[in-house]
């Protein structure tokens, strides 16, 4: 079991740990922060945010850029000063931003200048809106005051840190408090225990800050752990290849899509300094796992996590890894399968993924609540079997499911079908409403460049692949597919808009 001390401030509990000329944070275009460097910038902000803007422990701050140092300190600052931190997406718009600083009353803003603009265009009333310089401090440190130790608020362990939005992959956005001892917990769960991190670990990956994924995988599990990370602010393949090799990644995170496009275009790229390549926000399919194992003879870490609860409570390590399954509770959690009623059903048959653990969801000001946690458990809402060794095997999304004729069929496993395929490198499958059957099976894919658009060919495939029941009555071939900002497929937009 994981204890904290009741009085605890994460931020001050992450800087305090690393050696402090060990090296934390650095940029490609050559920023180079030691923890010794980052602790003085957060100091200094700690002190302009408490001073000059006025900031008292409990105010939300809105946290806007992209993936920068001074992005990472400024959310450390406003932690260590017992102020609550807002992290959003940089390319979040106006409307978006004007409901998140509703919903999690709002009163302070640090944004990166680069994107200031659209928040001051969200119009929210009294906010005060501070911009940063990206690679430079810029105004914000200006006005510092002299490099004096801020001496970190003594916050409880369960008060607020930091409210992390989710709007799913549609609605209205959900704000997801955690607490100072939730941001060590997923560090003393998950990275302690399936990532085992060392302090000579260099971390880079694609999720933003503002998703907590990235949040943990690129700044809490990297310091937890005293070791470093390389923060891109361009995330794509395309910068993440070169970037392995130029500065030595050895632990990476990003989602099955980014792992196809690197898969795609790996030739002629180092990636021999690799040791743990993490894989959430998504299903991975088995083919995408042996063929990175194949490329670079790692296996990838799957996990499934939820802003909900922070970051990922199942997943596996090593050897314990089973491509195709999620894997097993992360030590500290418990997960089961469980039937609408909350009854668990039994292993090998499909029914709700619930969780329980060190952290657990708590909406702000929201009756989703009541689905989201049931009877103790987090209901995720997605649909999973558990085998008969305790490992958990993704279904679908839970609202995913499509109903055929009276057949239950996962969209990902038509899809999964679909990747196997060399000329595919996406795909999403969605229910079409039809008369006859209640809905039929769509299926949209996106062909690696130079590929025959043949779905006749595609769809002969499918078929030697799946039971006919599950074959897809249309085959759509597309140029991209609808996604989140965060990379999550909207299959939604795919069900409501139809072709793209
Ligand atoms: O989507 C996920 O699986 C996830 C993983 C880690 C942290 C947060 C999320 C939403």
């Amino acid at each position: 079991e994981l204890r904290y001390p009741d009085r605890l401030n994460c931020a001050a509990e992450l800087l305090s740990g690393p050696d402090p000329d060990r090296p934390a944070f650095r940029t490609p275009a050559g920023v180079r922060w030691s923890y010794r460097e980052l602790s003085a910038h957060v100091d200094r902000l700690a002190h302009v945010l408490t001073g000059d803007l006025g900031v008292v422990p409990g105010n939300r701050v809105l946290l806007r850029g992209p993936t920068t140092p001074w992005l990472v300190a400024c959310w450390l600052a406003v932690l260590k000063a017992g102020a609550v931190a807002v992290t959003v997406l940089a390319q979040s718009r106006p409307h978006e931003l004007s409901t998140v600083c509703a919903i999690a009353e709002v009163s302070h803003a640090l944004c990166d200048a680069r994107c200031v603009d659209d928040l001051a265009r969200a119009e929210v009333p009294g906010l005060r809106i501070t911009a940063y310089g990206g690679e430079e401090p810029g105004d914000l440190l200006r006005r510092a005051a002299p490099d004096t130790p801020y001496r970190a608020v003594d916050t409880a362990a369960d008060d607020v840190a930091l409210i992390a939005f989710t709007s799913g992959t549609t609605g209205r956005p959900k704000g997801c408090m955690h607490f100072h001892r939730d941001v060590l917990a997923v560090a003393d769960t998950f990275s302690r225990h399936v990532l085992r991190p060392r302090a000579d670990d260099v971390f880079a990956g694609s999720p933003p800050l503002g998703f907590t994924f990235g949040l943990g995988g690129l700044v809490v599990f990297p310091m937890r752990a005293g070791a470093s990370a390389l923060l891109l602010e361009q995330a794509g393949p395309r910068q993440l290849l070169p970037a392995i090799a130029a500065h030595r990644v050895s632990v990476l995170f990003t989602a099955p899509t980014a792992y196809r496009a690197m898969l795609a275009e790996a030739d002629g790229h180092d990636l021999s300094s690799l040791r743990r390549c993490v894989s959430a926000g998504e299903n991975l399919p088995a083919a995408t796992w042996h063929a990175w194992r194949e490329l670079t003879g790692l296996r990838i870490v799957n996990g499934i996590g939820a802003t909900e609860l922070l970051h990922i409570f199942v997943s596996a390590a090593d050897d314990r890894i089973r491509p195709g399954t999620t894997g097993i509770p992360v030590p500290g959690w418990q997960a089961r399968v469980q039937d609408e009623r909350g009854e668990p059903v039994p292993d090998g048959r499909p029914g709700l993924l619930a969780v329980r653990g060190p952290v657990g969801c708590r909406y702000l000001a929201d009756p989703r609540q009541r689905e989201y946690v049931r009877g103790g458990w987090n209901v995720t809402g997605d649909t999973y079997v558990r085998d008969a060794d305790g490992y958990f095997r993704y279904v679908a999304r839970a609202d995913d499911m499509i109903v055929s004729a009276g057949y239950n069929i996962a969209g990902p496993e038509v899809e999964d079908a679909l990747l196997r395929h060399p000329d595919v490198v996406e795909a999403a499958v969605v229910g079409r409403p039809d008369e006859a059957r209640g809905q039929v099976v769509v299926a949209y894919a996106v062909l690696r460049e130079g590929a025959e658009p043949d779905t006749e060919a595609l769809r002969a495939f499918v078929t030697s692949e799946l039971v006919p029941y599950k074959c897809p009555r249309e085959i759509v071939l597309v140029r991209t597919l609808p996604r989140t900002a965060t990379g999550k497929l909207q299959r939604f937009r795919l069900r409501t808009d139809g072709d793209q």
